[in-house]
């Protein structure tokens, strides 16, 4: 039950909104020491980052124009897009936040990944900088300044590798620039997808939030990446009231004024500031500022209050750095078609790097000769490090496989992470004759087996707390885990599924669920581009341990919009596991596997499955992924199915050996990837015939998969091709004499058998 009633209140009276303040930071460097919010020691290191990211991306123009060649014949690859011109915002954010705290950021992150990396080395210890090194030199005598030079050097190497595609760049060389990623300085992946990660920064912050770590997320996206739709789910996700005051996240736009070449204030959107928008998401305003972002002591200054405020509880914060990039949107973009000349030198003359060197002068911090000194040595460093990187070596396609799969799980959970207080003892599910449960309990159980057994496991989703789910399953998980643990998402399918992203990245163990196995494509961004792609495109190092729990109807006259069978879409995105189970015992075992593993994995309920008694042992048991089951014994055709459908299956099964003497080989594929092959094989090996029985219509069903793999791997042993029985090509109709004939039934299952023995 909620804690509050909404009753009606019609009194008149205006929505009314704070102020959002604009340009407020009116300091200087020499005023910010004196005031002793800076050392000259972080003013060095803001300067430093920011040549460095200027410096590297000058580097990348030299390669790319043929000015730098590292050696005979190089040739650049790649989608680059540089960030010249901002480099006040990448070092302004990274100085005013602790290491440990996390950032996602975008396609033109190099200078992100530069400062986020540089300000990780800043905070290491000197054992930390030498494990960082990867090397068998003794480096125990090397003095501090040197071994700082050498990791940073380091730093720079790796990630121009990864730019380079190369087997020593962070990601070896699987995600390059515009997907670069440092776990270890706790950046969670830059995004091509533009707005892709506002999601996961959110998730990232949930995971902060309830584990109560102190850190906190910034979430660095473009101006353009305001307008998709993710950005709004994110936004609304990180402020929802139950949260408290909401998550610690700071969304922070760098607003270059433009998208790739769609003009942010006059053509695009109808704001001028588009930190505006933070008034629209929280009762008192989301905590917005406009800020000059060409001005390094403006962003620290801005941060640094807001990462504040992000851990004193007060929620999320939205700051619009306004910048410029100076160069095209990408290596290819001459930029004379769409802004003037005028507007470019305008900014030009803001330039942050210049601003800062007077502003350093006049601090006394350096003076004109040490600064050209300091610049030398880091365009020395950085050609140093292009050379070598240049020669480095590639990936080698044997390892292409190399990162796509964690091998780990959370075999033993630390006594810190298990369940000791319980709003209410969990409920114990009684057996019916002969150890039965339904299928629907048996999902329960493993929730709260898993939910007791580790607390990093949460669960949420459309509906899952009072009311139990769209089909009651996780009813009285709330009342016994508490609202922290069991909580209702808003209508938000891409939030759902981003954040559970950032959230098992950064400390979580979610079951995040999906209402209807229909809601998926709203989420395809997020499932597809993010979640099955963050391990493997991040050179294997991000470790993604969450369930999305979702379900297929059908049977019910739901319709086109709810009684679709859409797995063959989520298994092909190379990353996810996919599981859908059938049985109860089945559906207990693999969840609780599921939820234990350390990759994303998508697990599919069936609505018509929930109610079905099935025996389930009330001792604990796990079973595992890529493993299916011979539901019946047969000789004479090998019939395989999975959810739902292994119900007509077995029953079509029957009939053909009470009426025809036909003996079916039923097989349950229980996981759809990995995929058992070996199983299915050993069977048509003995029957030499295969049907293969789906819910959805056949094109680039999995039931095709399937049956390409029979014939590709046991032809010479079959008698006919394989048989596909499934759904008409249509959408699922509402008439029940139309959904009838839709999903293959008994008897079509018999019939086609029957054909394909005939035709034998
Ligand atoms: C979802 C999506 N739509 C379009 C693109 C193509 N694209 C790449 S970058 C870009 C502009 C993004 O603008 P903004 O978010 O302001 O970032 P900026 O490029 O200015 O740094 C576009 C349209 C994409 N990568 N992703």
């Amino acid at each position: 039950m909620k804690e509050y009633d909404v009753l009606p209140d019609f009194k008149p009276g205006q929505i009314t909104f704070q102020p959002i303040p604009l340009y407020q930071f009116q300091g200087n460097l020499k005023s910010e020491i004196e005031q002793q919010r800076l050392t000259t020691k972080d003013a060095l290191q803001i300067f430093q980052v920011m040549l460095i990211n200027r410096f590297f991306e000058e580097m990348i123009i030299d390669l790319k124009q043929g000015k730098f060649v590292p050696f005979e014949n190089f040739n650049f690859i790649g989608a680059t897009h540089l960030s010249i011109g901002q480099e006040a915002v990448a070092s302004g954010v990274m100085s005013a936040i602790k290491w440990s705290d996390y950032i996602t950021s975008t396609h033109r992150g190099h200078g992100h990944s530069l400062a986020k990396g540089a300000y990780r080395i800043f905070a290491m210890t000197r054992a930390e900088q030498i494990a960082f090194l990867e090397t068998k030199d003794d480096l125990s005598q090397l003095p501090d300044e040197e071994l700082l030079e050498r990791t940073m050097k380091h730093h720079l190497y790796k990630t121009m590798c990864e730019l380079l595609g190369k087997e020593d760049g962070y990601c070896h060389g699987r995600g390059g620039g515009m997907h670069i990623a440092d776990f270890n300085a706790r950046h969670l992946g830059a995004n091509a997808i533009v707005g892709g990660s506002y999601a996961i920064a959110t998730g990232a912050a949930l995971a902060q939030h309830l584990l109560e770590t102190g850190d906190i997320v910034v979430c660095l996206v473009g101006d353009g990446a305001t307008n998709n739709g993710i950005a709004h789910e994110a936004m609304n996700f990180a402020v929802q009231a139950q949260f408290g005051k909401g998550l610690p996240v700071i969304f922070l736009i760098e607003n270059n004024q433009y998208g790739m070449t769609g003009q942010q204030c006059n053509e695009v959107t109808d704001v001028y500031y588009l930190a505006q928008r933070g008034a629209g998401y929280r009762q008192d305003n989301m905590h917005a500022e406009v800020v000059n972002g060409m001005d390094a002591m403006a962003v620290y200054d801005a941060v640094q209050r807001g990462a504040e405020k992000c851990r004193a509880g007060e929620g999320p914060v939205l700051l619009e750095c306004m910048t410029y990039r100076y160069m095209g949107h990408s290596l290819s973009d001459k930029r004379t078609s769409y802004r003037s000349k005028a507007e470019e030198e305008a900014w030009q003359a803001k330039d942050a790097i210049i601003n800062f060197k007077n502003q350093l002068v006049e601090a006394n911090v350096l003076s004109e000769t040490q600064i050209q000194a300091f610049e030398e040595k880091i365009r020395k460093m950085i050609a140093e490090i292009t050379t070598q990187a240049a020669l480095a070596a590639d990936p080698i396609p044997e390892q292409i496989y190399e990162g796509l799969f964690a091998e780990t799980s959370s075999d033993n959970v630390e006594e810190k992470w298990k369940t000791i207080q319980l709003l209410k003892p969990v409920r114990q599910i009684k057996r019916m004759k002969e150890g039965q449960i339904l299928y629907r309990h048996a999902v329960w159980e493993a929730l709260a087996e898993e939910m007791v057994r580790d607390k990093r496991v949460v669960l949420y989703g459309e509906d899952v707390a009072d009311y139990g789910g769209a089909f009651g399953v996780t009813m009285g998980l709330m009342e016994t885990f508490g609202r922290q643990r069991v909580f209702n998402a808003p209508i938000s399918e891409a939030a759902i599924v981003g954040t559970a992203c950032g959230a098992a990245m950064a400390g979580l163990r979610p079951v995040a669920e999906i209402m209807y196995i229909d809601f998926i494509p709203l989420t395809l961004d997020q499932l597809g581009n993010q979640v099955a792609k963050a391990r493997y495109m991040f050179g294997g190092k991000a470790k993604i341990p969450m369930v999305l729990r979702t379900t297929i109807g059908g049977g019910k006259g739901y319709a086109g919009q709810h009684s679709q069978s859409l797995e063959a879409i989520i298994a092909h995105f190379p990353g996810l596991k996919v599981v859908a189970p059938s049985t109860a015992y089945d559906v207990k075992g693999l969840l609780k596997t599921a939820i234990r593993d350390d990759n994303p994995v998508v697990f599919i309920e069936h609505q018509m499955l929930y109610a079905d008694l099935g025996e389930v042992p009330e001792e604990e048991y796990l079973l595992p992924m890529g493993s299916a089951s011979f539901a019946r014994a047969g000789k004479d055709i090998t019939l395989v199915s999975y959810s739902n459908l292994m119900k007509n299956t077995l029953q079509a099964a029957e009939v053909l050996a009470e009426k025809e003497g036909i003996q079916a080989e039923v097989i349950d594929l229980r996981t759809l990837v990995p995929l058992d092959e070996e199983t299915i094989l050993q069977s048509v090996k003995r029957t030499g015939r295969c049907a293969v029985v789906v819910q959805s219509p056949q094109t680039c069903s999995f039931a095709e998969h399937v049956a390409f793999q029979v014939q590709r791997q046991a032809f010479a042993l079959l008698h006919k091709p394989v048989e596909i029985i499934c759904a008409r090509a249509v959408p699922p109709p509402m008439a029940a004499p139309l959904e009838n004939d839709n999903i293959p039934s008994v008897q079509r299952i018999v019939d086609s058998v029957l054909n394909l023995l005939k035709k034998s």
